[in-house]
């Protein structure tokens, strides 16, 4: 039985739930209240000294970063559907997963944090900042969903697990990216029962 440390508005924390449901692996979650400020808690830091959800835990092993988490399952249990062996294919799987993660998420963070979570300390400057930085980055996606019906192919992989939780981020913060190839393939994500079930409560 796997713990996940969560928080259901964590994008990071959501992708590994999706993928545990997709492979109906066993996990528990074990809620941190950000909003209380749980994740700075002594007891929480010991576990991940990042003070952030994602945290894995499968026994002796304790994993932060949402990618390494999903890659490990994967090959943990032989995922390779999620994440395929032929070693092209997996390249442009991890392209996606890093170009979510340095490129795409600290967009995402700059407008939803501030939009949303941020109360006294909304940064006027950081929405700005993001929605620029967006605005370049969804013609890149948007053309990378042009030739499949996912980012790698014609099936999902845990790139598209991972740029669909931060997509849906985007959605609290009414941000979506309209291009015609996103929206399509969003809703496409949508018909997948793993993720609709990652996701929290409207
Ligand atoms: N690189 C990490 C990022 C995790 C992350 O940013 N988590 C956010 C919630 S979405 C968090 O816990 N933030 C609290 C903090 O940074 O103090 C991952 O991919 O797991």
């Amino acid at each position: 039985m796997y713990v996940l440390y969560h928080f259901p508005y964590s994008q990071h924390a959501r992708r590994v739930v999706s993928l545990l449901e997709a492979a109906s692996l066993p996990y528990e979650l074990r809620h941190v209240d950000m909003g209380k400020g749980e994740h700075l808690s002594a007891a929480y830091l010991a576990i991940n000294p990042n003070h952030q959800v994602p945290t894995l835990i499968d026994g002796d092993l304790t994993l932060h970063e949402s990618n390494a988490i999903l890659r490990y399952l994967c090959q943990k249990h032989g995922l390779t559907n999620w994440y395929p062996s032929d070693l092209r294919h997996r390249a442009r799987v991890d392209q996606w997963l890093d170009w979510n993660q340095s490129r795409l998420s600290p967009a995402v963070i700059d407008i939803v944090f501030n939009t949303l979570f941020a109360g006294t300390r909304r940064d006027e400057q950081a929405i700005a900042r993001g929605e620029a930085k967006l605005r370049e980055l969804a013609p890149i996606l948007d053309a990378g969903l042009a030739a499949h019906d996912y980012l790698t192919g014609p099936k999902p992989t845990i790139a598209d697990l991972s740029v669909a939780s931060n997509l849906f981020q985007l959605g609290l913060a009414k941000a979506s990216p309209s291009g015609e190839h996103t929206v399509a393939w969003y809703q496409r994500m949508e018909t997948i029962e793993a993720f609709r079930k990652s996701l929290p409560p409207a």
